[in-house]
C-alpha cells in the first residue's frame, strides 16, 4: 500500500557500520574548509555570476580558455587549512555552473580538457589531503546551468542559450556517472555535498520536500553507499533530511536559529549537524566583497556551532591563479593558534547540558563539561542546575579556580577576574 511503501522510504536505508564510525569522526572533527573554486573565479563576481549576468552558454564557455592556476600549491592549501586547525576540506567538483573540476570521462567541459592549465586539481588536492591525514569531501551541484538536459529548467530558469527541450533523465544518468569518477578515482572520499536540489522545488507549503521533477535521490544515494559506504551524504536542500542522509547542514544559521529564511531548517535531525559560512560575504572569489570578518567572530561562531553541537565549515574562494586571499590566510592562522591552546574543549565534544544563552555555549566531553563565556559583563554567571553535581570548576587556560554554588534552583560559577575587554571565549571547565 501507499502507506506501506512510504513508510519503508522513511526507514530503509540502514547506515553500515563504517558509515556510523565515519559520522562520530566527522562529527569529533568539528572545523573544516570549504572551497568555491571554478571559472566563474576568473571574473570575481561570485560563483552565481553566470545566472546573475545572463551570461549565455556560449560566451562563459570562453572563460575556461583563461584559467591557468600556476599559483595553485595543493600543499600551501592543504597546510593552510591543516594550521587553521582543520580536519576536513570540501571543494567544489562541480557548481551550478556545470563546469567540471577534475578529469571527467564523459564531458569534455572539465579543467583539464578545456583549461591551459591541463591539470586535475581534485587529484592534487586528493593526494596531498591524503598525505597530511585532512579529509576530503566533494560539493557537487544537482542544479547545472551549462547541460543541455537539465530541462526543465527550474527555478533559476534561465536558458542561456540552451534548447528548449532536454532528457532529464539522462542529465540524471550523466550526474550519477560523473559522481561515480569522483567516487572511484580518488581514494576514499569524505564525504559528497549536494546542493542546488531545491532548484526543482515545487514551492508548496504544505509540503517544502516536493520537488517538481524527481531527481531519484535514493538512486544517487544508494550508489554512493554502495561504491564507498562510508562516504557521507549531506543535501543543502534546505529541509528536513531525506533517507540515505548521513548529515545535516546549515547555511549561514546555527541549528535551529533559522534566521536566514530557509523554510523547515529549524528542524534539527538527530544526523550529525554542520554549519557552513563565508569570511567575507561571498562564496565564489570576489575581490570587491572586503566585509571581511574577525578572527573573534569567526572562532566565537565555531564555538557557538560546536555548542550547537555542530561543525563549522568556513570558506574559501581562491583566487583564479590558484592563491588564497591573505586576509583569509591571515584569519585562518590566528583561527589555528586559537584552536591549538583551546582545541581540546572543541574537538571530540558534543553541545554541552548548557543550552545556548546570549552569553555563550557549553560543550562536552567524558566527564567534563566546557561553559564558553563569549559575552558576560560581570565576575559572576548563573546557569541552569545541571543533572548531576559538578565536582569542581576551574578556568581552562591557566586553570585558577571557579567558585560554584549549586543549588536547585541553579548554580553561580564566579570567576577570579573579571573578563578582558578583547577576550574571545573565558572557557570554565566543570568536572562532573
Ligand atoms: O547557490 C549556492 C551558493 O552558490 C553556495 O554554493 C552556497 C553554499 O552553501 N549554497 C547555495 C545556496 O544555497
Amino acid at each position: 500500500s501507499l502507506f506501506l511503501s512510504s513508510a519503508w522510504a522513511q526507514t530503509g536505508y540502514q547506515p553500515t557500520a563504517e558509515n556510523l564510525t565515519a559520522r562520530k569522526t566527522f562529527q569529533d572533527d568539528k572545523f573544516g574548509l570549504f572551497i568555491h573554486w571554478g571559472v566563474y573565479s576568473l571574473l570575481s563576481s561570485g560563483e552565481w555570476v553566470m545566472n546573475d549576468r545572463q551570461i549565455p552558454v556560449h560566451d562563459y564557455e570562453k572563460l575556461p580558455a583563461f584559467f591557468n592556476p600556476t599559483a595553485f600549491d595543493a600543499k600551501a592549501w592543504v597546510s593552510m587549512a591543516k594550521n587553521a586547525g582543520m580536519k576536513y576540506i570540501t571543494i567544489t567538483s562541480k557548481h551550478h555552473d556545470g563546469f567540471a573540476m577534475y578529469d571527467s570521462k564523459v564531458s569534455d567541459y572539465d579543467i583539464v580538457d578545456r583549461t591551459p592549465y591541463k591539470k586535475d586539481v581534485l587529484k592534487a588536492l586528493a593526494d596531498e589531503c591524503r598525505a597530511q591525514g585532512i579529509k576530503l569531501f566533494f560539493y557537487h551541484s544537482h542544479l547545472d546551468w551549462h547541460s543541455p538536459d537539465y530541462y526543465p529548467r527550474g527555478r533559476t530558469g534561465q536558458n542561456l542559450g540552451r534548447p528548449d527541450s532536454g532528457d532529464f533523465n539522462k542529465y540524471l544518468t550523466y550526474m550519477d556517472t560523473q559522481l561515480t569518477e569522483l567516487l572511484t578515482n580518488y581514494g576514499p572520499i569524505g564525504g559528497i555535498w549536494f546542493d542546488g536540489w531545491w532548484d526543482q522545488q515545487a514551492g508548496d507549503k504544505a509540503d517544502p520536500r516536493k520537488t517538481k521533477l524527481d531527481w531519484h535521490l535514493d538512486r544517487t544515494y544508494s550508489l554512493i553507499h554502495k561504491l564507498q559506504p562510508a562516504t557521507l551524504i549531506g543535501n543543502n536542500h534546505h529541509v528536513a533530511p531525506f533517507p540515505g542522509e548521513d548529515f545535516q547542514m546549515f547555511e549561514k544559521d546555527l541549528p535551529g536559529q533559522n534566521k536566514t529564511g530557509f523554510s523547515a531548517e529549524s528542524e534539527v535531525s538527530q544526523l550529525p549537524l554542520e554549519t557552513c559560512e563565508t569570511m567575507n560575504g561571498a562564496w565564489g572569489f570576489n575581490i570587491n566583497d572586503r566585509k571581511y570578518k574577525s578572527t573573534k567572530d569567526l572562532i566565537q561562531y565555531l564555538v557557538k556551532a560546536a555548542g550547537h553541537n555542530a561543525n563549522f565549515l568556513l570558506n574559501v574562494g581562491p583566487m583564479p591563479d590558484g592563491r588564497i586571499q591573505p586576509e583569509f590566510v591571515k584569519t585562518l592562522g590566528e583561527m589555528g593558534q586559537w584552536m591549538q591552546q583551546n582545541g581540546e574543549t572543541i574537538y571530540g565534544t558534543r553541545g554541552g547540558p548548557v543550552a545556548a544563552h546570549d552569553w555563550g555555549v557549553s560543550t562536552a566531553k567524558g566527564n567534563k563539561v566546557y561553559v564558553h563565556i563569549l559575552n558576560w559583563p560581570d565576575k559572576q554567571l548563573s546557569i541552569p542546575a545541571l543533572s548531576g553535581k559538578i565536582k569542581s570548576a576551574r578556568l581552562f587556560a591557566d586553570k585558577r579556580p571557579v567558585k560554584i554554588s549549586q543549588s536547585a534552583e541553579g548554580i553561580v560559577l564566579t570567576m577570579p577576574a573579571a573578563p578582558a575587554d578583547d577576550a574571545i571565549d573565558t572557557i570554565v571547565e566543570l568536572d562532573m
